[in-house]
């Protein structure tokens, strides 16, 4: 039986900001239009990619380079696509991901400092065409996201101890990927709360679909 290939909504932004909170009701949302929903992460999503995050979030253990890092989330990014992502769309499931390649081009790109030409390099070799089709991006103020996270769990990983001017470099790239891509990443102001955050996903969820061919 042929499938109509699914699509890849990816959820990013700073630390704490909802793309956690927010993903379970998008997968509600969907289901209950008779969408078949696979939720998944990033770094992670398969046993080697988790193992994987795990040495990148550790906190102890020897110095992990610019470059080691970069390498290893596109290590596990290619598991991830190979053995998760693409199976999901050729059955036609909607996967959601909970970050993918904007994260890098944010984090290591405008946090870390590499090149964007190294980053696209990596993104070529490694997803092929693969690109998502609607990433929703969750923005606010820095300080409002990491305020959230501390309130919900009392330690921090090797990214979350991160000084503040690595993740106003973080939000800036985020916020320039955005302008350039604007009828993929839809952004999301998340310092509201919660409720009417909900309300501008559902908005956006609503055009894609009413996008698609048989919507009506
Ligand atoms: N990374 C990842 C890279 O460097 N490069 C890459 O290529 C990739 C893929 C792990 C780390 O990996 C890095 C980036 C990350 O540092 P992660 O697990 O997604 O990635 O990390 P976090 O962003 O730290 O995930 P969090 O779970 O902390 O943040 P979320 O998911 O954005 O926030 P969430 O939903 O857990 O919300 C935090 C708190 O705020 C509340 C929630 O209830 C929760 O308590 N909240 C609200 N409160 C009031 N109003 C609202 N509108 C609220 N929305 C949520």
């Amino acid at each position: 039986m042929t499938h109509k290939p699914g699509k890849f909504l990816t959820f990013e932004g700073g630390e704490g900001l909802g793309k956690t909170t927010n993903i379970p009701f998008v997968q509600d949302y969907l289901q209950g239009r008779d969408i078949r929903v696979v939720t998944t992460r990033e770094p992670g999503g398969t046993q080697l990619a988790e193992k994987i995050r795990q040495l990148l979030l550790d906190t102890k253990g020897e110095t992990i380079f610019e470059q080691t890092e970069l390498l290893l989330m596109f290590a596990a990014r290619s598991q991830h696509i190979q053995h998760v992502i693409k199976p999901a769309l050729a059955q036609g499931y909607w996967v959601l991901c909970d970050r993918f390649t904007d994260a890098t081009y944010a984090y290591q790109g405008g946090g870390r400092g590499i090149s964007t030409d190294a980053i696209t390099w990596l993104e070529q070799w490694v997803q092929g065409e693969l690109r998502p089709d609607l990433t929703l991006l969750f923005d606010a103020p820095i300080e409002i996201g990491m305020a959230r996270a501390a309130q919900r769990k009392a330690t921090v990983d090797r990214f979350e101890a991160e000084k503040l001017n690595f993740f106003e470099r973080v939000r800036e790239a985020y916020l320039t990927k955005a302008q350039q891509n604007p009828d993929r990443i839809k952004t999301i102001n998340a310092e509201q709360p919660l409720l009417l955050v909900q309300q501008d996903i559902i908005a956006v969820l609503d055009e894609l679909i009413g996008r698609l061919p048989n919507s009506a």
